[in-house]
């Protein structure tokens, strides 16, 4: 960083001195300073659009080689492309496309990482998450808070596609994953569907409710029809001119976020509206639900200009800028670490 000139026999000096305690695991911090606190974010994750229409081949073809049941979970990790064989689509974050098949089921299990589902593509399926279970629905955003028993079937004729989020990255970072199968592979429900919506999604909350801040989140279905009609509520005021019209989802019990390692956002930009230039710490994957449009990005890996439309999944690393522009009138959802970012006092976001 400053100037200064070592000549050939320092630098050998030196680098014999490294190789030496080298040896004992000790290495020099001044050669690796400015890359451990970089002046701001350089991610080495990749900006990247999947096209739906290419997922879904990929996906069914997935489902003409192996059962839902073989393989536990029939999911295509989407994986950044400078994240390779990482399982992850940010640093912190994992996406995939999963499938079920009419008739079959996967089987219930439960893991301290934290879930979401964002529904795409066919009906009939279900989720069960601690005992109720929930009819999928396109555009449905369903979590599955962190240890609860959960498991998927299909009871249609048509197959069910969504997208899976999980903060499996984080929780790997801090070596706390624990994960166990159900000896009831397809548990009965305990409680109607709609039950926890009931009881903790009214703006009311049952007479003894104590909850402590790690407690799983009761309500697990954020139905899209509900989502949709929100959005257009706030549509007649006027837009942010970074964010058009957009809400994060709250637990309604506690308002705090869903999950809490995993935000969650949906989004109006009206036909014709483009959104001003952003950028965040918080790495973001954003799937298209509704219309199509235009998404710039650029960052340090690079300057991408998409055409996106209903079901297309992009994501945009820390610290690059995002504009979108919308063609025909759309929603989009999307998720980041942003819960995690804003509990240890990182989150920033610059709007420029
Ligand atoms: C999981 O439990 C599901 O329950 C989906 O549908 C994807 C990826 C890694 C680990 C657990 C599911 C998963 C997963």
């Amino acid at each position: 960083m400053h100037a200064a000139n070592p000549g050939p026999e320092a630098l050998r000096q030196r680098a014999d001195y490294y190789d030496r305690i080298g040896t004992r695991h000790m290495t020099p911090l001044w050669e690796v300073l400015g890359a451990l606190v970089p002046p701001q974010p350089r991610s080495p994750a990749q900006a990247h659009l999947w096209r739906y229409a290419e997922l879904r081949d990929q996906v069914m073809e997935a489902g003409r080689l192996i059962s839902a049941e073989e393989a536990e979970r029939r999911v295509l990790v989407l994986e950044n492309p400078a994240l390779r064989g990482q399982s992850c689509i940010t640093q912190s974050l994992y996406a995939g496309l999963q499938l079920i098949m009419p008739g079959e089921v996967a089987p219930s299990h439960r893991h301290t990482q934290s879930a979401l589902r964002l529904v795409l593509d066919g009906e009939g399926a279900y989720t069960a998450v601690d005992g109720e279970r929930t009819t999928m629905r396109r555009g449905d955003f369903i979590i599955t808070p962190a240890w609860t028993w959960h498991d998927h079937g299909n009871l249609g004729d048509q197959p069910v596609v969504w997208l899976d989020g999980l903060d499996i990255p984080i929780v790997r970072f801090l070596d706390a994953g624990f994960a166990e199968r159900s000896e009831q592979p397809a548990p009965q429900p305990s409680r109607p569907e709609g039950d926890a919506a009931a009881r903790y999604g009214a703006n009311m909350v049952p007479l003894d409710h104590q909850p402590r801040p790690a407690d799983p989140a009761r309500v697990f279905v954020y139905p899209f029809a509900r989502t949709r009609s929100s959005l257009v509520g706030i549509s007649q005021g006027a837009p942010d001119p970074h964010h058009g019209f957009k809400l994060r989802y709250v637990n309604p019990a506690t308002g705090a976020s869903p999950m809490p390692t995993i935000g969650t956002f949906a989004q109006r930009l009206p036909a014709g509206f483009e959104t001003s230039a952003v950028r965040s710490t918080d790495g973001t994957v954003h799937v298209c639900l509704e219309g199509a449009g235009e998404a710039r990005i650029s960052g340090l890996s690079g300057d991408f200009t998409w055409r996106f439309q209903e079901n297309d999944v992009f994501v945009v690393p820390s610290w690059h800028t995002l504009q979108l522009r919308a063609d025909r009138d759309a929603v989009m959802f999307s998720f980041s670490d942003r819960p995690v970012q804003q509990a240890l006092g990182l989150w920033r976001e610059e709007r420029l």
